[in-house]
C-alpha cells in the first residue's frame, strides 16, 4: 500500500545530499502544485470551455491550444512565487524569463515545457508537463545571462514529467534514482507507487512515427528497419506503440523497455524535440533508470545548447536498443 507522500520523500532525500537546500525542495513543491492544477483541470476539460486551439501559433511554430495557453501561465504564476528561481523557459515562450525584483529570487532555473503532446487533449489521450532544473552557475549574481541558461543537460540538478492520464503521474529524479508518485485524488497527494524505477536492459517495442518514413536519410531508413525485421528480448517481433505524446510513450518506455525515436528528417535536419525542455529532462531520468538517449551520434546529455529552443534528434530507452540505433548510425558513417 503506497503511504509515503512525495513531501515525505523528498525531505529524507534531501537529508540524505547536504548540499540540498529547503530552496530545492520549495521548488518542488511548488511544481507539484502547479502539476495538481494543470491535473484538475484536464480531467474536467470537456466540461469547460478548454479544448480546441488559441487562433495563436508559438514560437515552435505550432497551434497553441487553449490547455497549452492555461497550462503555460499556471506554470510561470506559481513557479515566479516559488522565491527559488532566478529565470526560467518555457516551450511556450519565445525568450527568457527572469525571476524578479517583484519576487522573491533564488538559485535555479527551470526549463519546462507546460503541456506537451496537448494535440491529444480533445481526444481524451495522455498529455503530460515536462520539466528540467539547473542551478544557477556559481558566484553569479544580478541580471541572469543567456549564456547561463545554456547548460548541457548532464549539469541538471533534478528533472521529471507529471503525466495526466487515467491516473495522474510524478515521475522525479533528483540524482538518486527515479521514483514514481500516483495522486490521490481524495486526499491531493502524490503518493510513492513506483519506487527506483529501471528501464530493461532490452525492449520488444519501438515507437516512431512511421509516416514520415519517406523524409528519413538512408541510414535512419536502416535504424527503423532494423527493429521491424529483427527479434526482441524474448524472440517476437518488436511491437510498434506510437501515442504522438513523447512524455506518455516516455513513460511506457521507462516501465515496458524498448526505443522512443525522433530522427531529423530532411525537412527537419535538427528533428522536432527540443533539447532543454524535452529530450534533456528525459535523458536525465532514462539515465537514473539505467537506460540511454542519445541524437544517434552522441549522449544527449553532453549537448551544448545553442540557443533556448534549440532542437535535437532523440532516441531514448533501453540500453541495449539505444545501443543498436548508435551502431548501425556508426557503420553509414564509417561508409562515407
Ligand atoms: P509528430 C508533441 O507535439 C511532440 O512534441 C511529442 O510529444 C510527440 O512525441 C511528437 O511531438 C509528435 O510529433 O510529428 O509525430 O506528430
Amino acid at each position: 500500500m503506497a503511504d509515503i507522500t512525495v513531501t515525505e520523500h523528498l525531505l529524507l532525500h534531501q537529508k540524505k545530499t547536504p548540499q540540498a537546500t529547503g530552496q530545492f525542495t520549495g521548488l518542488l513543491y511548488d511544481l507539484i502544485l502547479s502539476g495538481k492544477s494543470i491535473s484538475q483541470r484536464i480531467n474536467k476539460a470537456g466540461l469547460l470551455d478548454i479544448l480546441g486551439g488559441t487562433g495563436e501559433v508559438n514560437v515552435q511554430g505550432e497551434d497553441v491550444q487553449k490547455m497549452d495557453s492555461i497550462a503555460n501561465r499556471i506554470m510561470i504564476y506559481r513557479m515566479e512565487r516559488s522565491g527559488a528561481l532566478c529565470a526560467m523557459s518555457s516551450e511556450e515562450e519565445a525568450d527568457l524569463i527572469r525571476v524578479g525584483p517583484e519576487f522573491p529570487r533564488g538559485d535555479y532555473i527551470l526549463i519546462f515545457d507546460p503541456l506537451d503532446g496537448s494535440s491529444n487533449i480533445d481526444i481524451d489521450i495522455n498529455v503530460g508537463t515536462i520539466f528540467s532544473i539547473l542551478r544557477r552557475p556559481a558566484g553569479e549574481t544580478g541580471e541572469v545571462r543567456l549564456e547561463d541558461v545554456l547548460q548541457p543537460g548532464y549539469q541538471q540538478v533534478g528533472a521529471g514529467y507529471i503525466l495526466y492520464g487515467p491516473s495522474t503521474m510524478l515521475v522525479l529524479s533528483t540524482g538518486d534514482g527515479v521514483h514514481g508518485f500516483t495522486l490521490d485524488p481524495g486526499v491531493g497527494e502524490f503518493l510513492l507507487s513506483h519506487p527506483n524505477m529501471k528501464i530493461p536492459e532490452k525492449g520488444s517495442i519501438y515507437s516512431i512515427n512511421d509516416g514520415y518514413y519517406r523524409y528519413w536519410d538512408d541510414a535512419t531508413k536502416d535504424v527503423v528497419d532494423w527493429f521491424r525485421t529483427t527479434e526482441s528480448k524474448d524472440g517476437k517481433p518488436y511491437t510498434a506503440r506510437y501515442v504522438g505524446a513523447l512524455v506518455a510513450d516516455f513513460h511506457r518506455t521507462l516501465l515496458r523497455g524498448g526505443i522512443y525515436m525522433y530522427p531529423a528528417e530532411k525537412r527537419k535536419p535538427d528533428g522536432k524535440l527540443r533539447l532543454m525542455c524535452e529530450a534533456n529532462p528525459l535523458a536525465y531520468l532514462a539515465e537514473q533508470a539505467g537506460g540511454k538517449a542519445s541524437d544517434g551520434r552522441g549522449r544527449i546529455l553532453d549537448k551544448i545548447p545553442t540557443k533556448l529552443h534549440a532542437r535535437t534528434p532523440l532516441f531514448i530507452g533501453s540500453k541495449e536498443d539505444v545501443e543498436k540505433v548508435e551502431e548501425i548510425y556508426a557503420r553509414h558513417e564509417a561508409k562515407k
